[in-house]
């Protein structure tokens, strides 16, 4: 039950009709506000993107409440625009009816939410710089799964269209220690399926197509024609299939690829949005997005992708041809001038996240353009962006984007792909593939071997003890200048420098610390030990390794297997962080 701390915190709104044209409707006319009491909630910290939890968790009596109270808590919003969106998952609709209550009594005066509470996330960046909206709150979990019992996730946005920076989500998570009451209007829900704008208590809502501005914006960024052309000439010999895995970006999908590039319906497949996901994990790897691999060896696609829950991720899948996120990005920035975006505009910089592998460092080093190593989490590229020192970034977790919007974009990634393979095919007699591309940047630039081993939800316990091992020989430099062979390859690699990345914002010059320990090997190699912050659940321990291979390595070299390039120091790494010791595990979960 819902309790009401004094009676005289009652007020009766009586709304006078808009001055200018009627909105069509209109029907909530009196509203009061009531303040609720709560209690706070331990752990409401956002994570790396957003504040993600078990469904189960946010439908505790004012657990979802506290938070979105805490967001206005620390926010100026009133009289502002936000946004809502979100990617469709469980338990979705009926938090965005209380956003809309919460909001309207903290005074937001107007709310653009996706039809359907549906807006992928770069689409909701998007929305919010276009309509120029104060920020926005996204409802997602992005790759986690969906359903009652799985995960839910609230993130919060800023007027740039990024995620909030952690000066801000320090700020929320300060609030929900101390909130002891929440501000809720009581009104009847909201049609989210009707587009239209309508009064709602003191506030309006406009409930708008959730596609329209993101295939427009597209649309202004790649060069339409050309990708068109190069598709229907090449109908027989270069297929595309698109996965949606079930989560936001299906009808985005099916409008860029069947209306827009005129391409058959098979080429799209999973593009109904669906709240659990169709009971799968919508995660664009190639574990987790076996139903695109599958269809694409078994039919002889060319080109595949697939994107994740909310449509930030991509994974750029053909016929015997994989691409990690991390030569994505490095090859997309060093065919930048065939996209008219950045033809025209120019790239100002480049950056990856610190465990991204150095592929795009290459790029920049060679066409002379700035670049940037920022802790996980897109949030950290904002900054960069708004400063115009930042054109493309990407991080290994197959996430890549430009300044076209402040979050990664998947299906921006996957025309960036289409955009080049096009413009390369332009004047070939023979069709350049996924693989001709990847080989011809490896002879120019060498090739930065990547892998990522997540080990997901181990027991707090271990995950703390393999960090607390690890700085302790950072400070004693126990580890530094040891050498250590691997027993199945005999390669051996000398630990050149261990260190806890930490980073400055050129900008702003706030300082985030403790972003991942980094063993740096005197051949140049890495590897980074890094806690998740988006697990629902216990802890996850990710791995990060990476071996360069210098351009002249030889195409045999250069084309090898990802596990077998890395196997050595893979095992090294194992070996000298105890992992298996601390976690108590033999296996990886996930190996991306
Ligand atoms: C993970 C990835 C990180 C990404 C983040 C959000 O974070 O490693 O690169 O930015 O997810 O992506 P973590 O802290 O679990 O390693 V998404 O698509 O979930 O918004
Ligand atoms: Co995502």
């Amino acid at each position: 039950m819902l309790r009401v701390t004094s009676s005289h915190k009652y007020r009766a709104w009586t709304l006078s009709p808009p001055t200018t044209t009627p909105l069509p409707l209109r029907r909530v006319l009196t509203m009061s506000i009531r303040e609720i009491q709560t209690n706070p909630f331990d752990g409401q910290k956002p994570g790396t993107s957003g504040l993600r939890k078990r469904v189960k968790v946010f439908q505790q009596q004012n657990y979802t409440e506290n938070f979105i109270q805490a967001i206005f808590d620390s926010i100026d919003a009133k009289g502002q625009t936000l946004v809502i969106g979100g990617d469709g998952r469980y338990f979705s609709p009926e938090t965005v009816q209380t956003i809309l209550k919460i909001g309207s009594a903290n005074g937001v005066a107007k709310f653009i939410v996706g039809q359907d509470a549906i807006l992928s996330t770069p689409a909701a960046s998007n929305v919010i710089r276009k309509y120029k909206a104060y920020g926005g709150i996204l409802l997602t979990a992005s790759h986690n799964p969906g359903g009652p019992d799985k995960d839910f996730g609230i993130k919060y946005n800023v007027s740039n269209g990024g995620p909030a920076p952690e000066n801000v989500t320090d700020k929320i998570y300060e609030k929900t220690k101390t909130i002891s009451s929440y501000k809720i209007i009581e009104a009847p829900p909201v049609d989210l399926s009707k587009i239209g704008d309508t009064t709602y208590g003191p506030s309006a809502v406009s409930i708008i197509d959730s596609v329209a501005d993101y295939v427009e914006l597209l649309e202004s960024i790649f060069d339409f024609a050309l990708i068109k052309s190069f598709l229907s000439s090449h109908k027989d010999d270069f297929g595309v299939l698109f996965d949606g895995l079930h989560g936001v970006t299906g009808p985005y999908a099916k409008a860029l690829f069947v209306k827009v590039l005129g391409l058959p319906e098979s080429s799209i497949q999973n593009c109904v949005p669906l709240p659990d996901f169709g009971n799968g994990h919508p995660d664009p790897n190639l574990t987790y997005a076996h139903s695109l691999v599958e269809v694409v060896e078994k039919n002889n696609i060319v080109f595949g992708a697939a994107s994740d829950g909310d449509g930030d991720r991509n994974m750029i899948y053909g016929k015997g041809a994989f691409v990690t996120p991390s030569d994505s990005v490095a090859i997309i920035a060093h065919w930048a001038d065939v996209i008219p975006y950045f033809k025209k505009g120019g790239v100002k910089g480049l950056a990856r996240s610190m465990p991204t592998s150095k592929a795009i460092d290459l790029v920049a080093k060679k066409k002379g353009f700035e670049y940037f190593e920022v802790p996980t989490g897109w949030k950290f590229f904002g900054n960069l962006m708004d400063a115009g020192r930042l054109s493309i970034c990407g991080e290994e977790s197959f996430g890549t984007g430009s300044d076209h919007i402040r979050e990664k974009d998947g299906l921006w990634a996957v025309m960036a792909w289409l955009n080049i393979l096009a413009a390369a095919n332009k004047d070939s007699s023979k069709l350049i593939g996924i693989n001709d591309l990847l080989l011809t940047h490896y002879k120019t630039y060498g090739r930065s071997f990547f892998s990522r081993y997540d080990y997901e939800e181990v027991p707090s316990s271990g995950a703390q003890a393999l960090v607390d091992n690890l700085n302790a020989a950072l400070t004693s430099k126990s580890l530094n200048n040891t050498t250590h062979t691997s027993a199945s390859t005999g390669t051996s690699f000398t630990v050149a420098e261990l260190y806890n990345f930490a980073y400055t914002d050129p900008i702003d010059k706030s300082v985030s610390k403790n972003q991942g320990q980094v063993i740096v090997f005197s051949d140049g190699s890495r590897v980074v030990f890094r806690l998740s912050g988006t697990g629902s659940q216990g802890a996850t321990v990710r791995m990060y390794v990476e071996r360069y291979v210098a351009p002249d390595a030889g195409e045999a070299e250069l084309k090898r297997d990802t596990a077998e390039g890395l196997k050595g120091l893979i095992e090294v790494a194992l070996e000298l962080s105890k992992l298996k010791e601390f976690l108590g595990v033999d296996k990886p979960t996930v190996i991306t």
